[in-house]
C-alpha cells in the first residue's frame, strides 16, 4: 500500500515530493525485513507442503502459524477453512493453496484499507503505549513521511516529561525529520506542552501536530488516568482532537501486547495500532491477527530503526511477504 492511499489529500503530493525508490521493490523489501518469521514459517511450511495433502499437512501449516504468532483462534479458522475449501475441491495445485493461504490471512485484518485521518488542520496525533515499544522512534519516522512525501508542516510536542533524555531524544528526531518541536521542562505537565504545541500550529499555520507520551504500563491505574486527562485537555483546546490517537506496540512483545492495547484502548479511545519492530522477531504474524483480536486496525508498521523504516500495513502484502516463495 503506498502512503497516499494511507492519507488521502485532496491536494496530492506536492510536486517536489522525494520519492525514495526501494532497491528491487517494496515487497522484496518487505520480505527481507521481515525474514526471521519468513524463515520461522518456512521451517514447517516448506515450498512441498501442499504436494502431498493429508492430515499432517494442515497439523503442520497450524503449527507453523502458531509459531509465527497468528494466534489460536485465528489460525484455527484459517486452517479448517483452507483444508474444507481444499477437499471441497474448490482450491487445487499447491500454488492456489498458496495464494488462498495469502488470501485468508490477509482477510483476518479486515476488508477496509486502513486511514490517518488527518484532514483537520492542525490535526492533533498523539502517540501512546508501554516503555520503550518504539513512540519517539515512530513520531521521527512519521513526521519525516508526512513532510516528505506530502509536504505537510508538522510540530512534534515533547509531551514525555516525565522520562529523562526523553526530550533530547526527540529533538534528535524532530532534527533528522526537518520539523519544529515543542517542548516543556522535564518532570511539567504534558497536557500544557501539548496544549502550547497546539497555539504553535496554529500561529504557524502548520498541518500537524505529532505528541509524543511518557511510556507507561498498562497495569497502572494513575499513569493511565492521567493519559486521559491529557487527551481530555486537547479535547477542550482543539475541536475533535485528539483526531487519531496511535498505539505503539512492540511486536516482540507477542500476545502481551494485545492486553497492553485492549488496556490503553479503554483508558483513552485508540485509534489505530503501530506495530513495530517486525524485523526483530519470528512472530510477525501477530500483525494479521492484531485487528481481529482488538476491532482496532494496524494503520503503520515498523520494519527497522532508519528513519524510512515505517510503512503503511497492507494486510494483503505483509500476508504474502510472509507467506509466499
Ligand atoms: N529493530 C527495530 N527497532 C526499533 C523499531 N522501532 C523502535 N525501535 C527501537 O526501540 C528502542 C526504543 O524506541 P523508543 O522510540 O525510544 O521507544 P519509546 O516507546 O519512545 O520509549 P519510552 O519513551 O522510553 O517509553 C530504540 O532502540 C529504537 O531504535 C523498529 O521498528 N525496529
Ligand atoms: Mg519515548
Amino acid at each position: 500500500m503506498e502512503w497516499e492511499e494511507l492519507i488521502p489529500s485532496s491536494a496530492g503530493p506536492p510536486p517536489d515530493v522525494r520519492r525514495k525508490p526501494e532497491p528491487g521493490g517494496r515487497l522484496a523489501r518487505l520480505r527481507e525485513r521481515l525474514s526471521k518469521s519468513r524463515r520461522a514459517l518456512r521451517a514447517e511450511l516448506s515450498a512441498s507442503l501442499f504436494d502431498r495433502l493429508d492430515a499432517q499437512t494442515w497439523e503442520r501449516l497450524e503449527e507453523a502459524l502458531i509459531v509465527a504468532d497468528v494466534g489460536a483462534k485465528a489460525t484455527a479458522e484459517v486452517v479448517s477453512r483452507l483444508e474444507a475449501e481444499v477437499e471441497a475441491g474448490e482450491v487445487t495445485g499447491p500454488e492456489a493453496i498458496e495464494e488462498r493461504l495469502v488470501e485468508l490471512l490477509a482477510g483476518l485484518a479486515g476488508r477496509e484499507t486502513p486511514r490517518l485521518e488527518l484532514s483537520a488542520k492542525p490535526s492533533l496525533v498523539m502517540v501512546v503505549g508501554v516503555n520503550g515499544t518504539g513512540k519517539t522512534t515512530t513520531i521521527g519516522k512519521l513526521a519525516a513521511a508526512l513532510r516528505e512525501r506530502f509536504g505537510l508542516e508538522v510540530i512534534v510536542a515533547a509531551a514525555d516529561t516525565y522520562r529523562a533524555a526523553a526530550i533530547e531524544q526527540l529533538e534528535t528526531w524532530a532534527e533528522r525529520a526537518g520539523t519544529e518541536i515543542v517542548r516543556g521542562n522535564q518532570g511539567g505537565d504534558p497536557g500544557a506542552v501539548i496544549f502550547d504545541a497546539i497555539a504553535a500550529a496554529e500561529a504557524r499555520d502548520a498541518d500537524v501536530v505529532i505528541a509524543d507520551t511518557a511510556g507507561r504500563l498498562h497495569t497502572h491505574g494513575n499513569l493511565m488516568e492521567e493519559l486521559s486527562k491529557v487527551r481530555r485537555v486537547a479535547a477542550k483546546r482543539l475541536d475533535g482532537a485528539p483526531h487519531e490517537t496511535l498505539i505503539v506496540i512492540d511486536a516482540t512483545t507477542g500476545q502481551n501486547g494485545l492486553r497492553q492495547a485492549r488496556a490503553f484502548a479503554e483508558a483513552v479511545e485508540v485509534s489505530g495500532v503501530v506495530l513495530t519492530k517486525l524485523d526483530g522477531t519470528a512472530k510477525g504474524g501477530i500483525a494479521l491477527a492484531i485487528a481481529g483480536e482488538l476491532g482496532i486496525p494496524v494503520k503503520l508498521i515498523g520494519v527497522g530503526e532508519a528513519l524510512e523504516d515505517l510503512r503503511p500495513f497492507d494486510a494483503e502484502e505483509f500476508a504474502r511477504a510472509l507467506i509466499a516463495e
